[in-house]
């Protein structure tokens, strides 16, 4: 085990149930809980929270990594939120996700959407309710508003939508990635760096590994669709089966996309080299991404 699935292991179990509680004390409205806790407790991997525990524990925080749980808990509920909205039917119209009906299947659309702006919401009131100081707090919230918000992740899936079935250049499919999937990545290991007091050099080291970690993420998950459609056909998907989905490897080809797949990983690693963490928690993290079986 890494050092990234050796946190993971001490902290998952007790994290979910973090979740699970302090979301059932604060939430009073019986149908707004449930809708956001069907969604909060699904399966999801926890990717965020963990890549802003990782970054805590790579920079040996004095307080013990429990104490920042409200904190990895809004990135969560943030993510959340943003599955839920994706999902629903004037997006990208989705019945499952994680193996098991989306939220607006189970509970309609306007269920829903509250449960989504619930989350989104509650995020803000975790990262200012708790122990840390208040320079820290408004640090945070500003934070993780920009990498959500208008220049952020909404701003992602509003190119997202408007331009499904226009072919866009690699420069666009780049932006839009970064918004719509790598500010929050970024955001959390941001958070992370917020916390611990970084100076301007990690703070900006830290910022270049994450916002490659986010493109690695973007990429991988590209790759992955196409290549288990792939095995499922028993056949190459050829650039022309891709027209439309805007991804790296309907621009590049999946051959060139892995190469920047591996690029991106390589140049996330150097910057944490730079720093003397390339045996860190966070440099484990990028054990996520293996391409070579599939
Ligand atoms: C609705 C404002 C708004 C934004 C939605 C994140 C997002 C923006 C859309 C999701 C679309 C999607 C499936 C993108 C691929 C990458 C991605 C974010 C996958 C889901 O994240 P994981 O794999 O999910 O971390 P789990 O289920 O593990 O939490």
């Amino acid at each position: 085990m890494n050092k990234f699935q050796i946190l993971q292991n001490e902290l998952l179990d007790n994290f979910n149930e973090f979740l699970r509680q302090q979301l059932m004390v604060d939430v009073q409205q019986t149908q707004l809980q449930e809708g956001m806790l069907y969604s909060l407790m699904a399966g999801g991997k926890r990717l965020r929270p963990f890549l802003f525990l990782a970054t805590l524990a790579s920079l040996k925080p004095q307080q013990k990594l429990t104490n920042y749980f409200k904190v990895a808990g809004a990135i969560e509920l943030v993510h959340t939120y943003s599955l839920i909205h994706d999902d629903l039917p004037e997006m990208d119209n989705d019945d499952y996700r994680r193996g098991r009906l989306t939220n607006h299947k189970r509970f309609t659309t306007g269920r829903a959407v509250l449960a989504g702006d619930g989350l989104l919401t509650h995020a803000f009131v975790w990262l200012t309710d708790n122990d840390l100081n208040s320079k820290v707090k408004v640090k945070l919230v500003k934070v993780l508003a920009q990498a959500a918000g208008v220049n952020g992740m909404v701003a992602g899936q509003m190119t997202d939508i408007v331009q499904t079935g226009h072919a866009l250049s690699l420069e666009q499919v780049a932006r839009l990635d970064r918004q719509k999937t790598g500010a929050l990545i970024q955001a959390s290991v941001q958070m992370g760096a917020v916390c611990m007091h970084a100076s301007t050099e990690y703070w900006q080291r830290l910022t270049v590994f994450a916002a490659n970690y986010g493109l690695a993420f973007q990429i991988y998950d590209d790759l992955l669709d196409i290549l288990s459609t792939q095995s499922a056909l028993g056949k190459d998907v050829g650039k022309d089966q891709l027209v439309g989905k805007n991804t790296y490897p309907q621009v590049l080809g999946v051959t060139e996309a892995k190469s920047k797949l591996q690029q991106t990983l390589d140049e996330a690693r150097l910057e944490l080299a730079t720093l003397n963490l390339e045996n860190s928690p966070l440099a484990d993290s990028l054990a996520y991404f293996q391409l070579e079986a599939k």
